[in-house]
């Protein structure tokens, strides 16, 4: 389906997300502590170009400047993350009040340019403090979290518009604890599991902390979905997807919304999982299951999978699929497995608000005479537009439709080597060029009569 805006209602939010260690630089300045991202960077020669997030695109620096652009390219929504470590240096106690007026900064410039703010809490960036004393594997980091939660929130309180605690729980306690490609580095699937329980308490702890100081803003969280398919007929394959979707997306989502871990996987994991009575256990699920206002998605690709014994649990295996179109991430295009996942979210778990908190593609772009022509992305924004808009056709709750990335920025063990902004970014000169896709999406979300 070609989407249009009146296939949205009027007060439907379109943006783009950042994150702060992606984006803002600074690392040293106003009193900012350093988190585990600014060591693993400098450290783990686990960066692809050997880069750090030390100036990323200045947004620090450029915040007033950036706001202007999201409001000359049409966004009635900005999600942002808070730099844990720019307000709190040590990851608790004393607060750097410069750390909090940058926030504070953002929030009023975006209210004034009519942007909704939407704040992530925890995209990564540890405070380096909290991690040498165990990080996630720490349950002590859970309440850290929980007054974090605190500072901020009593600061920005209602002008906020939405707050997630996390942003996908799944990625920082997979690849940064078992696969090792983010920090902190380990490969650990005991630890993983540890560190992915750590992750969703503390979310379940910062949520009446957060309830405590607004009343209007939604509170939830953030997480990355990647529906899965056979690539074949067998059982053993329709097993492997079950197990594939288990692993990645219903860890997640059954403990923050059902209030139990997936019984299959569970059983699966063997001794893996946390080591916890089953009183502290239930305890510790009716903290995470709390209620949550929306839930946001970030949505990239689908898997194509086989069973294979030879792998580690879950036992499958991505196959690559002939004639797909792919991104320079290696991912599938394919907005239909948006469609799916969400029309699934919101049947498994109903009567629950949900928006797209990232969906966008890295590809290989240039300036040239000042403009940037990147015809794929203009068709990924308008294809993943248009699964969005059927979906709500067919009943699912959505509110908002916020894209990866503002900005090209520094994209984790991959530095610069991937443009996912809507904007380029000359990391030499920090300026940013528009691209064709940007103006693509300005003229969608301003040039069309909304619905009513
Ligand atoms: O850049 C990341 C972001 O930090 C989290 N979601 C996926 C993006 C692209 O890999």
């Amino acid at each position: 389906m070609t989407p249009t805006r009146s296939d949205f209602p009027r007060d439907f939010h379109f943006g783009a997300a950042t994150s702060a260690y992606q984006v803002e630089g600074a690392v040293y300045e106003d009193g900012r502590g350093a988190s585990m991202w600014d060591s693993f960077a400098h450290h783990s020669g686990c960066i692809a170009d050997a880069s750090t997030g030390d100036v990323a695109c200045d947004h620090y620096h450029r915040m007033e400047d950036d706001v202007a652009l999201m409001q000359r390219l049409g966004h009635t929504a900005y999600r942002f993350s808070v730099a844990w470590p720019r307000v709190l240096p040590q990851g608790r106690g004393e607060v750097n009040p410069r750390g909090l007026d940058f926030y504070d900064r953002l929030v009023d410039l975006l209210l004034e340019q009519g942007i909704a703010p939407y704040a992530t809490l925890y995209h990564w960036d540890l405070p380096l403090a909290l991690h040498d004393q165990g990080g996630w594997l720490q349950r002590d980091t859970c309440h850290a979290f929980a007054e974090f939660a605190g500072v901020v929130a009593r600061r920005l309180g209602d002008r906020v518009h939405s707050y997630a605690t996390l942003n996908e729980p799944r990625c920082s306690a997979t690849v940064g604890y078992l696969e090792g490609r983010h920090a902190p580095g380990l490969m650990d699937r005991r630890k993983a599991l540890l560190a992915a329980h750590h992750l969703l308490l503390a979310h379940g702890l910062a949520l009446p902390v957060l309830r405590s100081f607004t009343t209007t803003a939604k509170i939830g969280v953030v997480l990355d979905v990647k529906p899965y398919y056979p690539a074949d007929k067998l059982a053993a394959t329709a097993q492997a997807v079950r197990r594939a979707d288990g692993v990645f997306n219903r860890w997640f989502l059954d403990p923050l919304l059902l209030g139990h871990y997936p019984q299959d996987i569970w059983e699966a994991e063997g001794a893996c999982v946390p080591q916890l009575s089953a009183t502290a256990l239930e305890h510790d699920l009716r903290t995470i299951a709390q209620p949550i206002d929306s839930l946001g998605l970030n949505y990239y690709t689908r898997g194509v999978v086989v069973h294979e014994p030879t792998r580690p649990f879950p036992h499958v295996r991505e196959v690559p699929v002939e004639g797909a179109q792919h991104t320079t991430m290696g991912w599938e295009i394919y907005p239909q497995g948006l469609y799916d996942m969400l029309v699934r979210i919101a049947r498994d778990y109903p009567a629950l608000d949900l928006f797209i908190a990232e969906n966008g593609a890295a590809l290989r772009d240039t300036v040239a005479n000042g403009a940037v022509h990147d015809p794929v992305r203009v068709q990924y924004l308008q294809s993943h537009l248009g699964a969005v808009a059927r979906a709500r056709q067919d009943g699912v709750p959505l509110s908002a439709y916020i894209a990866w990335s503002l900005l090209d920025n520094f994209e984790w063990g991959k530095g610069y080597t991937q443009r996912f902004g809507l904007c380029h970014v000359d990391y030499a000169t920090q300026v940013r060029t528009p691209k064709a896709s940007a103006l693509w999406l300005r003229d969608f979300i301003t040039q069309q009569p909304a619905a009513a």
